[in-house]
Formats: structure tokens, C-alpha cells, sequence
């Protein structure tokens, strides 16, 4: 019997040592058909006891994508690569104009107002979650 519980302890206790990743408030800008660059935006939430990192995304609708930071540089408005965006447990990470976001570069074709975008987001210890994210005018 005793043994019995410490295993349940042991199991219970490695379930929730772990990150808990949500996505919310997420869209893409909106851009005029001729522009090849958009931005991704949205908060990171993770509702887990374990820190986790976006480390990378994928999409089909632009050649490139990768993660921003907006950064002021003396005045001057510098965007800058970001190779892992830690999520805290707990915590949440806002990604929206003029600070992190997700780089868009070269579309393959022309964005609608109110269509959802496919991205796969990659984190090092949840994996790949998938999300649509709505083309919003903001
Ligand atoms: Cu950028």
C-alpha cells in the first residue's frame, strides 16, 4: 500500500513539472497587396511550473519568418533577431508593435483582412503548437 502511493506521488509530481503553453490575442497585420513584409503578434501565456522557449516558427504563406525585437537605439528604431524567447512559468510574454513579434518576410501571395494564417510554433519543451491566426487592420 505504501509503496503503491509513492508511486502515484512520483507520477503525479513529473505531470505537473512542466510548461503549460497558451496562445491568445493572436493576428497578423494587415498589409496593402504590394508589401512582401507582415508581422505575426500574440501573448504567450504559460500556465505550467516549468519555463519554456519559443525557439523557432514555421509557415507556408512567406519564404522567411523568424523572431523580433524591436529595439530604440538611440532614437533610432533597430529591429534585432531573437534566437530563444523564454516564457516564464507563470508568466506570459505580450508580442505586439514595437516590441517582440514575428517576422514575416517575403508573403507568397496577398493577405486577406479576416483570413486565418497557419503558423507552427516551435518551443523546446512543448513541442510544436499549431495556431491560425486572424489578418486584423490594426
Ligand atoms: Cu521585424
Amino acid at each position: 500500500m505504501g509503496k503503491i502511493f509513492l508511486v502515484l506521488l512520483i507520477f503525479v509530481g513529473s505531470v505537473y513539472a512542466k510548461p503549460k503553453i497558451l496562445i491568445e490575442n493572436l493576428w497578423v497585420r494587415a498589409v496593402p497587396p504590394m508589401s512582401k513584409n507582415t508581422a505575426l503578434f500574440m501573448v504567450i501565456k504559460n500556465v505550467g511550473d516549468e519555463p519554456d522557449v519559443l525557439i523557432d516558427v514555421k509557415t507556408d504563406i512567406s519564404k522567411m519568418i523568424s523572431i523580433h525585437k524591436t529595439e530604440n537605439k538611440n532614437g533610432v528604431m533597430k529591429m534585432v533577431h531573437v534566437k530563444r524567447l523564454s516564457i516564464p512559468p507563470g508568466g506570459s510574454v505580450e508580442l505586439k508593435p514595437g516590441g517582440y513579434h514575428i517576422m514575416i518576410m517575403g508573403l507568397k501571395r496577398g493577405i486577406k483582412t479576416g483570413e486565418n494564417v497557419k503558423f507552427t510554433l516551435i518551443f523546446e519543451k512543448s513541442g510544436e503548437i499549431v495556431i491560425k491566426a486572424p489578418v486584423k487592420m490594426r
